[in-house]
């Protein structure tokens, strides 16, 4: 009953409601401001059945009632029944395009970040291109720079293979050069000393004399000393050719004159000789020291050698001196071999000499020295001798005895060792370092044949002064040494 009561009521409402649209029909179409109206009167009605005073909303067709209006209640609940279910399917399709909105909207966000990661990979990419294209222009730039450095190396190595092979040649045209000084210089030594011994002939007048048969000999000797300079001491005064004792020819009757003497004869005795050694020449009643002429035994080789008769009982054969560093003696192996020098100043004897000497007999050595104080000392071997050339001149030492310190047994069985001919036992050539030639080992405690310093301690690169190393030591060049030897 209540039920009907409330429908009543509804329709009489709604049909107040729809009398003004009717009404507003009638107007026509120009009255805006009823519009206006009506539509706030149906918001603010909506609002009131929003608010929950009605349950159910009815449209009714604008037609004018004639009769009476009747609404069973079956057709209302059917009505309502289908705008129930209606409304659920707007919602719900509502909230099936909500929730494609949102899809759509994420998908949109998403692309757009991925839209800025691709702007940004790209901006990244054009750089990475820019940078490539860089370093390629450097790459190309090193390639060309190295290609000019490498064609600029050659240059300079064809240039210096240039320099070198013209260093070369002019080296060698220097050698060249030197030695035809040195033989001019030895051909012009020779020369005074012929013209000197002319004059004083001239001087003795007409007066036969030994001296006039024999001829001096050649310049096919061995250079004279003063031909070679290299290692004079340049402070010493020029060798003085005063010195040069009675000038003699050789007076010999050996059958066979020898070709191999070093030098240049000026032989100071009257004998005749030739001796076997000088203490066959003291035996013969010689006593004064001087130069010889000596010839082996059972050899035809002759030679002059300094008989030193006045020192230790006389009857010594010198066969080395040195006194004033006149006399170069970094000479060559065929030097060694044959003797070089002055026999009256600085020489060496010659190991064939000396070979054949020692052959005779058993001889002892004895090596003298003076240091720059003035100071004497002297070293004994009572043993000595030499192998033969095909053993490189091998030393054969006896035991030693003296006052200067043995500083030669060291070298005893070594093989004799010059600039040209290696045969020490050390890895380079000694001679080189020692500027010498000696029976080095590795390489010498003594080095007698060395070069000549003036005062004793000398500043050279190489230990190559005169010394023996148990008299001073290495680095002090001895002032005088004398090398002789006599039969026991
Ligand atoms: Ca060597």
């Amino acid at each position: 009953m209540e039920c009907l009561v409330c429908f009543a009521l509804l329709l009489l409402l709604a049909f107040n409601g729809l009398m003004p649209s009717a009404e507003r029909h009638k107007e026509g179409p120009h009255s805006d401001r009823a519009l206006k109206d009506a539509a706030q009167k149906r918001s603010s009605r909506s609002s009131d059945l929003k608010a929950g005073r009605c349950s159910y909303t009815f449209i009714v067709p604008q037609q004018k009632l004639k009769g009476a209006l009747c609404v069973s209640q079956e057709s209302i609940g059917r009505a309502a029944a289908a705008n129930h279910s209606e409304v659920v399917s707007l919602r719900q399709e509502l909230s099936r395009q909500q929730e494609q909105l949102e899809r759509v909207r994420a998908q949109l966000e998403q692309e757009g970040a991925m839209a800025t990661e691709v702007r940004a990979l790209r901006r990244e990419s054009g750089a990475m291109n820019a940078r490539i294209a860089q370093l390629y222009a450097e790459l190309l730039h090193e390639v060309t720079l190295k290609k000019g450095q490498d064609l600029e190396q050659r240059r300079l190595e064809n240039l210096l293979l240039n320099a070198t092979s013209q260093v070369l040649q002019v080296t060698s045209s220097y050698r060249e050069l030197e030695k035809k000084y040195e033989a001019l210089t030895s051909i012009i030594s020779n020369q005074s000393h012929l013209l000197k011994d002319l004059e004083k002939q001239c001087q003795l007048g007409n007066k036969p004399s030994q001296t006039e048969k024999e001829k001096a000999p050649s310049s096919s000797f061995p250079s004279s000393p003063k031909s070679n300079d290299v290692q004079r001491d340049q402070s010493a005064p020029p060798p003085n050719s005063k010195s040069v004792r009675g000038v003699q020819e050789v007076v010999t009757a050996s059958p066979a004159p020898s070709t191999d003497s070093p030098f240049i004869s000026f032989p100071v005795t009257k004998s005749p000789g030739p001796w076997r050694d000088c203490q066959h020449v003291l035996e013969s009643g010689e006593t004064t020291s001087g130069i010889y002429l000596l010839r082996p035994q059972g050899t035809n080789l002759l030679v002059q050698a300094w008989c030193e008769q006045s020192r230790a009982q006389g009857g010594w054969t010198v066969i080395q001196r040195r006194q004033d560093g006149s006399v170069n003696f970094f000479r060559t192996w065929e030097f060694y071999k044959q003797g070089f020098g002055n026999l009256d100043g600085e020489y060496w004897l010659g190991l064939e000499h000396l070979y054949w000497l020692a052959e005779q007999a058993t001889y002892k050595l004895r090596v003298a020295m003076e240091d720059w104080k003035g100071r004497h000392v002297f070293a004994e071997y009572d043993s000595f001798r030499l192998e033969p050339e095909s053993d490189w001149y091998r030393l054969r030492l006896g035991n030693y005895n003296g006052n200067a310190g043995d500083s030669l047994s060291w070298h005893s069985n070594k093989a004799f060792t010059t600039h040209d001919r290696d045969k020490d036992s050390y890895l380079g050539n000694c001679a080189h370092y020692h500027k010498g030639g000696w029976w080095y080992n590795m390489c010498a405690h003594s080095n007698l044949n060395g070069v000549w310093y003036r005062g004793g301690h000398y500043r050279s690169r190489y230990q190559d002064g005169v010394y023996w190393q148990e008299f001073h030591g290495g680095a002090y060049s001895l002032k005088k040494v004398t090398m002789m030897i006599k039969p026991t």
